[in-house]
């Protein structure tokens, strides 16, 4: 439980933050969003991985104040970022939900009230859900999916291809972009069944009419490779790592 009461005072006295990574148009390398990402050092200097403290999080509850922390935040950072730029900043971000915050928070009022409490239009969000999610309550999960869609923002599906679920989701639920998994990224350019799997993931959001967005683009070939092949944004290393909310606005800002 060690774990469990210090996340709780960190979620408490705000000591969590957000990193910001670029999700870039393959073609035009031009920011098109960026996926906020929670981070947490601890008192004595440790950095915790979301890897080790999310399921944590879920498991104890925590994932609602987090999510709820998260989702503020990540708006609270948009508004300030339109104040510095004196305007539209130019990008949307998108922010994580868990399955399990899924069940236990009413997410698209919780989003609403962010929206509104900074002034933002629902547009300037997404949502980044996994086929978990979908599996663990599918009429709770369409109808939060179906109001976060009334309020104007955009669903993506992570780490698809990696999840449990069948594929019939995909017709009935109002999703926007599908999230290639990293594992079928990485490694792609030497090995043709990877190359098999994201063309097959292409051709099928194409069909649906969703965008796609490549995670884990390392090099500047892999951009070309993915762009060639009709993938609509990367998000990785390429571009750059999550950044700070400070070096994420400069890099926004200079992109312009
Ligand atoms: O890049 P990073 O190590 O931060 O991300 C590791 C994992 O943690 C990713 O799967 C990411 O989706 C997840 N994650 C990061 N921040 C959040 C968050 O605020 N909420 C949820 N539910 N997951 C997050
Ligand atoms: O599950 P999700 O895709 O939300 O996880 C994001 C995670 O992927 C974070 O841990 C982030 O730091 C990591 N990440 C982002 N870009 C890259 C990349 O190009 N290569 C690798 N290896 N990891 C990446
Ligand atoms: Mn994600
Ligand atoms: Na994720």
């Amino acid at each position: 439980f060690a774990m469990e009461t210090a996340l709780r005072h960190a979620i408490e006295q705000r000591r969590l933050r957000l990193a910001y990574q670029p999700i870039c148009d393959l073609a035009t390398g031009a920011i098109a969003s960026f996926e906020a990402l929670a981070r947490w050092t601890d008192v004595d200097g440790t950095e915790h991985s979301p890897v080790s403290f999310i399921p944590v999080a879920e498991e104890s509850g925590l994932i609602v104040p987090l999510g709820r922390w998260a989702i503020d935040e990540a708006a609270r950072t948009l508004a300030d970022w339109d104040r510095q730029a004196g305007g539209h900043c130019g990008a949307r971000l998108a922010v994580n939900l868990s399955a399990i915050q899924m069940q236990r928070d009413i997410v698209a009022p919780v989003v609403g009230d962010a929206l509104r409490r900074h002034g933002l239009t629902g547009d300037r969000f997404s949502l980044e859900l996994t086929e978990s999610a979908i599996v663990s309550d599918p009429d709770r999960v369409a109808q939060t999916m179906h109001a976060l869609k009334a309020l104007g923002c955009k669903l993506a599906m992570d780490d698809f291809g990696t999840g449990y679920s069948n594929l019939a989701y995909l017709q009935s639920l109002p999703i926007d972009i599908l999230k290639i998994d990293r594992s079928f990224v990485t490694g792609m350019l030497a090995d043709r069944d990877k190359v098999a799997i994201v063309r097959a993931i292409l051709s099928l959001a194409q069909a649906l009419g969703m965008q796609t967005t490549a995670e884990g683009v390392e090099t500047t070939e892999l951009s070309q490779t993915l762009a060639a092949l009709g993938c609509t944004n990367g998000q990785g290393y390429f571009y750059a790592r999550p950044l700070e909310s400070d070096a994420a606005l400069a890099m926004l800002l200079a992109s312009r």
